[in-house]
C-alpha cells in the first residue's frame, strides 16, 4: 500500500461484498491501461467486491468516458427499475454502448487483438446472476499523454468536467482514473510498471469501494 506524504492514506476500503461496481476505461495507451485496470480489479476484489458484480466497458480514448459513464449508470438505473425483466443482459436497451459489458466472474484480464481489455469468465455457466440495482461507484480510466500541440490540454480539461458533472448529476461516486502524464515514462511509474513506482490503479479500486460504501451512509 501507498503511503507518505503522498497517497491516500491507509485504505478504509472495508467490506464490499454488497456492491456493484463498473470501470469503464479508455483504449488509448493500452499498455498502461491494462495495469492500471487489473490494480483497480484486484483491490475492488480484495474488498469482498464479488467478480459478477463488477463490470467492465471500454470506449476509444478518455474523450469517450464522460458519455460511457452517463449511459452506463442510467442504464443500470433504469435496469433496476425493470429488474423484474432483467435476464443476464445488464443494460437492456437503456444504453447505445456495444455489449463490450462483461460481468468480472473468475478475473483475469489479458489484452485482446483489438488492444482492449478482456475479462475472462469464470464458472461452468459463464452466467453468474449478479446484485441488481445501480452501480454503486464507478471507476473512470484512462491515460492521456501531452504531444506536440494543446489537443491534450483540451481532452484533459472537458473530459474532467465532464466526470465530474456526471458525478454530482447522478450523485454516484465516479473515481477519477485519469491520468494526465507528460510521457510515458510518467505513465509507466504510476501504473506500478517501475521500481519506484505504484499502481494507482489500486488506490481507484480502494477509492471506489470505500465512496461506495460511504455514500450509502450519507444518503
Ligand atoms: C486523439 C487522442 C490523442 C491524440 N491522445 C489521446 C491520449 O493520449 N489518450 C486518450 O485516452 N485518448 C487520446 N486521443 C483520443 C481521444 O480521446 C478520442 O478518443 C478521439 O478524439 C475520438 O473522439
Amino acid at each position: 500500500m501507498f503511503s507518505g506524504l503522498k497517497g491516500p492514506g491507509e485504505s478504509q476500503a472495508k467490506d464490499g461484498s454488497n456492491l456493484r461496481i463498473a470501470i469503464v476505461h479508455a483504449r488509448w495507451n493500452t499498455t498502461l491501461i491494462e495495469p492500471l485496470v487489473a490494480g483497480a480489479i484486484s483491490r475492488l476484489k480484495a474488498s469482498g467486491v464479488l467478480s459478477e458484480n463488477i463490470t467492465i466497458q471500454s470506449v476509444p480514448g478518455s474523450w469517450e468516458l464522460p458519455i460511457a459513464v452517463q449511459r452506463l449508470y442510467a442504464g443500470s438505473q433504469i435496469q433496476a427499475s425493470t429488474s423484474s425483466s432483467a435476464s443476464g443482459d445488464l443494460l437492456g436497451s437503456a444504453t447505445d454502448l456495444p455489449s463490450l459489458v462483461v460481468q468480472a466472474e473468475g478475473l483475469s484480464t489479458g489484452s485482446k487483438g483489438d488492444g482492449s481489455l478482456s475479462v475472462s469468465k469464470g464458472g461452468a455457466s459463464g452466467k453468474a446472476k449478479g446484485k441488481e440495482g445501480p452501480f454503486d461507484a464507478i471507476i473512470a480510466i484512462g491515460v492521456l499523454i501531452k504531444g506536440e500541440t494543446v489537443h491534450f490540454e483540451h481532452i484533459a480539461e472537458v473530459t474532467s468536467r465532464g466526470l465530474m458533472r456526471v458525478q454530482l448529476d447522478f450523485g454516484v461516486p465516479l473515481i477519477f482514473g485519469l491520468l494526465t502524464i507528460l510521457n510515458e515514462e510518467q505513465g509507466r511509474k504510476r501504473a506500478g510498471l517501475t521500481e519506484d513506482g505504484h499502481n494507482h490503479g489500486e488506490d481507484w479500486g480502494d477509492a471506489a469501494v470505500e465512496m461506495a460504501i460511504k455514500r450509502k451512509q450519507w444518503s
